[in-house]
């Protein structure tokens, strides 16, 4: 073993009891170690090298059908009480849970080898930085733990002989019997055996049964978002679903921006526009997770603790966003992607036309002209290191993070909320954080088309605690700094519609021209309007893009009155829902939001 942590070694030994490995490998990061897990899939069968010419190192992976996304429903948060975990989160008891899953995993690892994966979220010894050790049976796992986090031996190094970590056990659940291979499948448990829990109290990640994604990159929501947040009201800093973003003007000066947007609202093309304003630059620091922290100026300093991408596939074309397709050219990870004659990768949305036959992501063949099924998973990935976007700001692995100017809040919503928004203060800010979330527009789960299924901060699937004590926190951190170091506030929707639904904002690189006014309004530049919603920019404010009108214009930057009315009644549902644990402040903006609109 390449510790002397005796409470790792405890550990890793107390698992390799429990799992029954075969053999035990300790990661070091290398690209050796890394070429050999992909050898291994490609071995199984699951896993297809791609055309060495068009696309250099990367592979294809096939998960199960029953294996493509992350599974809310299985996802628990087994904190002491229920009440700890919030009405948001599925909750079990902890020592049930641990007796359940502790059945499961005996024995689990049986004619597998265990990978212990020491990761550290964050730049290796950043202050904001934190550590992880990753026990799982999945070689694909390894891989996009390679790419995702940083991982090897130099993270042992800094844990030393006592330092902190989580400790992240994973496994697919699928022991083989004696001389039994997996037959070319990827492996994984049924439905009913999959488990992602989360210990809050233990600061502890038990994942079975799941090969996919956030089920089994634990680093990624369930260390990073569900367990950090945790971590962060404890410890007074904010661990967050956001991207973050570098923003710089003609002059030359720099605001870096953070959003969180419901899923499906494009924070990856967002992390990397391509501004249509001349002269703005937009660098990527991250896309997806937040990590802030207080400086010694006071001010919010951020960091991006992945250090890859792990995107949505279908959709993404140079279109979309020129820069994750230039991020994947080569060395990245796809998952359930079609796949061409030739071996390069094909998915709906990717800007051209399949070049002929392909073989879908379930293994067969596949034409457009006869085509009943998508030929790439709708989930499908693409996992790629993070330095190769061309537009990966110099800075993004500074160990101080970058302080954050502004925070933007979004979702979907073709009416009512205007194209930008300002909110008067932290707290009113908070506030539009708290009831952030996107329109149905297509019957899902029990919601009918039209409501808004809200989001809280995008954090619904992903914060470790009750969701009114999380509102809290965010209040709190009023208090432990000057007013005017705060990051300001903004609620931002790209989606508004006309009646008749056509969309009245194209969105992508023009949204630079809304980046252009919050960042004006940082440095105090840009003129607002006082309205009950809050500051927003005059109609002029904002140049119009190509085939926006005036009166567009004016749709989108102003106050639906009877608009917001119906959203206070649909506001007050959903804060119904965290009973006594709402703060009272926030019912405070609420009814001071309602009667700034009947006076309006
Ligand atoms: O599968 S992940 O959890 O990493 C991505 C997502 O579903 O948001
Ligand atoms: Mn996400």
């Amino acid at each position: 073993m390449s510790t002397k942590h005796q409470k790792l070694q405890q550990w890793v030994n107390e698992i390799t009891d429990m799992c029954q490995p075969d053999a035990i490998h300790w990661c070091d990061g290398t690209q050796a170690e890394y070429d050999e897990m992909i050898r291994i899939s490609i071995n199984g069968k699951y896993a297809t090298p791609l055309n060495e010419q068009k696309r250099p190192g990367c592979v294809n992976f096939n998960s199960d059908v029953t294996d493509v996304a992350r599974v809310e429903n299985r996802t628990y948060i087994a904190a002491k009480t229920k009440d700890a975990a919030g009405p948001t989160n599925n909750w079990i008891d902890p020592d049930e849970l641990k007796k359940t899953m502790k059945n499961l995993y005996k024995g689990c690892m049986k004619g597998r080898t265990m990978y212990v994966i020491p990761f550290s979220m964050g730049p290796i010894g950043s202050k904001i930085a934190k550590i992880g050790i990753e026990i799982t049976d999945s070689p694909y796992v390894v891989a996009n733990m390679h790419i995702m986090t940083r991982v090897g031996t130099k993270v042992l190094e800094i844990l030393g002989d006592d330092g902190e970590f989580v400790p992240c056990l994973h496994s697919v659940g699928k022991p083989l019997a004696e001389g039994e291979n997996d037959g070319g499948k990827w492996p994984c448990a049924p439905l009913d055996k999959k488990y992602i829990s989360h210990f809050p109290e233990e600061r502890t990640i038990w994942s079975y049964g799941s090969g996919y994604g956030g089920n089994a990159l634990l680093g990624k929501k369930c260390l990073a978002l569900r367990i950090a947040s945790v971590i962060a009201r404890d410890e007074g800093w904010l661990a967050e679903h956001m991207l973050i973003l570098k923003l710089t003007n003609p002059q030359g000066v720099v605001k870096y921006i953070t959003a969180a947007f419901p899923s499906a609202c494009g924070k990856t093309n967002l992390a990397m526009l391509v501004p249509t304003v001349p002269g703005w630059k937009v660098e990527t620091i991250g896309d997806d997770i937040a990590w802030m922290k207080f400086g010694e100026d006071g001010r919010l300093y951020a960091i991006n603790p992945e250090a890859g991408f792990f995107g949505v596939a279908p959709g993404t074309s140079d279109e979309s966003n020129k820069m994750a397709m230039a991020s994947i050219t080569k060395n990245s990870i796809f998952t359930n992607v079609a796949l061409t004659e030739d071996k390069d990768i094909w998915w709906e949305g990717i800007g051209y036309e399949p070049p002929g036959k392909l073989i879908d992501w379930t293994g067969n063949e596949w034409e457009m002209e006869t085509a009943t099924k998508p030929a790439a998973h709708p989930n499908a990935r693409f996992t790629a290191p993070a330095s190769q976007c061309p537009v990966i700001a110099p800075e993004w692995e500074d160990p101080k993070g970058v302080p954050i100017s502004a925070i933007l809040f979004g979702g979907r919503r073709p009416s009512t909320i205007p194209l930008v928004n300002q909110s008067r203060n932290w707290i009113h800010g908070v506030f539009m954080g708290s009831v952030a979330g996107s329109e149905i527009t297509a019957a899902a789960l029990d919601l009918k088309v039209g409501t808004v299924r809200r989001d809280p901060f995008a954090m619904l699937p992903f914060c470790g605690y009750h969701m009114g004590d999380y509102f809290k926190h965010w209040i709190g951190m009023e208090k432990k700094t000057d007013t005017d170091k705060l990051p300001k506030i903004f609620f931002v929707n790209w989606f508004r519609k006309t009646e008749s639904g056509k969309w009245l904002w194209p969105g992508y690189g023009e949204n630079s021209r809304v980046l252009k006014w919050v960042f004006e309004r940082c440095t105090g530049e840009a003129e607002a309007v006082e309205t009950p919603i809050g500051f927003m920019p005059t109609v002029d404010a904002i140049d119009r893009p190509e085939g926006v009108t005036a009166e567009d214009m004016k749709a989108m930057l102003s106050v639906d009155k009877d608009g917001w009315i119906k959203e206070l009644h649909s506001i007050k549902e959903h804060y119904g829902k965290f009973g006594d644990h709402l703060p009272k402040e926030l019912l405070e903006e609420l009814a001071a939001l309602e009667e700034r609109l009947n006076k309006a």
